[in-house]
């Protein structure tokens, strides 16, 4: 029996554990990638292990989400982070260099290594043929110390494709197929591999668009094989000597199969406010959108923004809409500077924003009040671009810039023949913006601004847990309604008491005042409990405001990582009856808890309000245990930077 491309990379990574599907298993980490907003918490908390210089072969810090420098704390954050990376032994990828994944894929990743990243898409590195994954801040500092990454050794689904894609349709369109039939918790606790014959017709652009929104899918992450197409886009970035070929064996098998006819995929669309609420672009035409935005980690390179240049070519941006551009890179910028592409997006009155997340994460460009806002990014979580209630539909390049033209959402097939841009024999490179680390580590200042407080510390786990319930949330919450981003509040990601103020901001302003009032508590949610971003915020600053539990019927991967890391308890209701009788307020104790989990019993959940009990369970191994008793990660991290 063949093994899959998983397998490979997994096995010659293996540090600790067995590679059967629900094992923990720990694996070396040969990169990292932080970025400045979860970046500065990572690497105060690799300066708190004491580490002297980082042990992995390479690690680099970009900055990218915080860009708007409105006033010092921004700007004081990207220069603690090029000081700390110079006297670390990191590469920092200065502001204007581009968004950390499409950097990392031009400029870092290797076929067949790992990258950890702060980030949630850093499985983007995944269509170079990448083991790539995305973690919690913490996890990131433990691997730059050398630390193995533990994770629960997913399922592969194969994913075969066949055929290929037609006119107008796009990787974009795949990864939207695959999220209309899986959904946002379809990638749980699994690894989507892509093979087949219709892998060689897709660029490594399209191969890492397809990669990057399988963190959508809720996926541990998503690899494509490396094969002559991964050599000559490497060739074309002046790095062909790190290229291997990297294929699955040919009978290898999978726990799960999808075939998907890549000729069969028309233009989608997903519409407000969730990656999988995918429909086919025909069927929403014709409503009014006031905003575009191109760009992001997904569909910023320079064929995607050359297709929608060439849309564009010698026309005008509907007067209804305000359409923005968001170059995934300086390299990018540079090349469609000159090719000339970015004359024609001026021309026709697109607004070209310099390149970092920007409208993603709601860094300016917040849409007018209930408006449509068509983006090529790849969340549209409610309120996520920065206004409350945004109407955000996602879709490829190709059909925002038609959405653009026509001023209502338009099926991209109506604008006549097919644009077909040819991926660069060569790319414009210049890596001056990317600084390498000091060789006179000792020489090196770290500056740090008045808004970079230290990381609070926490107690170990006492024996009960008391406290009342402080929210109860439905399915599918995320990370960003936890904890929000957006220009008001990602200035505070260096400064834990301040960022706190803000949990639960948008769904319910009083959570704060509440978990201040009650001296913290526990939080109730459904399925698929902190999808989305990978910011440990959204575990740290609850657990600051003394949340010791969160009760749910199912969580996703990295927060409940982080959760643990942070030493609030990853609890699960047996039965949904459970959760339905519990409500907002009831009083709930937990006694016999050190015990308990110490021998991995279940747990009786008493609710004093009520009168009534029930069992919890929990998803732990044995190490996430001592770290829950030890009250965290960084409580076991020993003087010498090992975990104990
Ligand atoms: C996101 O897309 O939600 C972010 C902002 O990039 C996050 C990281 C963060 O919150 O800083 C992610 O994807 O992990
Ligand atoms: Fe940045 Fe958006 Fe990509 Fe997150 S998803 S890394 S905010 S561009």
């Amino acid at each position: 029996m063949g093994n899959s491309l998983l397998y490979k990379i997994v096995a010659s990574h293996l540090v600790s554990g067995q590679m059967a599907p629900g094992e923990e298993i720990g694996i070396r980490i040969d990169q990292t990638l932080t970025q400045d907003a979860t970046g500065t918490m990572v690497w105060l908390e690799f300066e708190s292990m004491g580490i002297p210089r980082v042990r992995t072969e390479l690690s680099v810090s970009y900055v990218d989400h915080n860009m708007l420098q409105n006033d010092f704390r921004n700007a004081d954050d990207h220069r603690y982070l090029q000081t700390v990376t110079s006297k670390y032994g990191a590469y920092f990828s200065r502001p204007g260099s581009g968004i950390c994944h499409q950097v990392h894929l031009e400029r870092f990743g290797v076929p067949g290594k790992t990258l950890l990243g702060s980030d949630s898409h850093t499985p983007n590195a995944g269509g170079l043929g990448m083991l790539a994954i995305g973690a919690g801040g913490m996890d990131v500092a433990v691997a730059m110390g050398g630390g193995p990454f533990y994770l629960t050794m997913p399922q592969i689904v194969g994913v075969q494709l066949l055929g290929q894609l037609g006119p107008w349709v796009t990787a974009k369109d795949v990864i939207l197929e695959l999220l209309r039939r899986l959904s946002v918790k379809g990638g749980l606790g699994k690894v989507i591999e892509y093979y087949g014959p219709g892998v060689e017709g897709l660029t490594v652009d399209q191969r890492a668009t397809i990669c990057n929104m399988g963190a959508e899918l809720g996926a541990t992450t998503s690899i494509f094989p490396s094969d002559a197409c991964t050599r000559a886009y490497l060739q074309a970035q002046g790095r062909e000597e790190v290229w291997i070929p990297l294929t699955a064996d040919p009978d290898a098998t999978y726990d799960e199969n999808i075939a998907l006819d890549l000729s069969a995929v028309e233009p989608l669309i997903a519409q407000p406010s969730s990656p999988d609420n995918v429909v086919p672009v025909r069927e929403v035409e014709g409503t009014p959108v006031a905003q575009v935005c191109v760009g992001s980690c997904v569909n910023s390179s320079f064929e995607d923004l050359s297709i929608v240049a060439a849309i564009l070519q010698g026309k005008s941006v509907h007067p209804n809409v305000s359409m923005t551009v968001t170059p995934g890179s300086k390299q990018v910028y540079t090349m469609i500077a000159r090719s000339g592409a970015l004359t024609s997006l001026i021309d026709a009155g697109a607004r070209i924003l310099e390149a970092g997340c920007g409208p993603c994460v709601g860094m300016g460009q917040a849409p007018p009040t209930g408006a449509v806002s068509v983006r090529s990014s790849n969340r549209n979580f409610r309120g996520r671009s920065g206004t409350r209630d945004d109407q955000v539909f996602l879709a490829s390049p190709e059909t925002c810039a038609a959405a653009a033209l026509f001023g209502v959402i338009t099926d991209p097939r109506q604008l006549g023949d097919a644009v077909k841009i040819e991926p660069p024999v060569q790319y414009a490179v210049n890596d001056n913006m990317i600084l390498a680390p000091s060789d006179e580590p000792e020489n090196v200042e770290i500056i740090r601004g008045p808004n970079i407080k230290p990381i609070p510390e926490f107690a170990p786990l006492g024996d009960t847990v008391q406290g009342r319930v402080l929210i109860k949330v439905e399915d599918n919450i995320t990370t960003d309604h936890i904890m929000p981003a957006g220009a008001q509040v990602l200035p505070l990601r260096s400064n834990i008491p301040a960022i706190s103020e803000y949990v639960f901001w948008r769904v319910d302003p009083d959570f704060v005042h509440r978990a201040k009032d009650w001296s913290g508590g526990l939080i109730v949610g459904g399925l698929n409990y902190g999808q989305g971003s990978s910011r440990e915020h959204a575990a740290l600053s609850p657990r600051f405001l003394n949340v010791q539990a969160v009760l749910a019927k199912s969580f996703a991967r990295i927060h409940h990582a982080n959760l643990v890391n942070m030493g609030i308890l990853p609890l699960t209701f047996m039965t949904d009856d459970d959760y339905d009788a519990i409500a907002e307020g009831d009083e709930l104790e937990i006694s016999d808890l050190r015990s308990a989990l110490e021998q991995e019993r279940p747990l009786h959940v008493r609710n004093v309000t009520q009168n009534c009990a029930f069992q919890a369970s929990y998803d732990l191994t044995g190490r996430q245990i001592r770290i829950l008793l030890a009250g965290g990660l960084l409580n076991t991290i020993s003087d010498e930077g090992e975990q104990v």
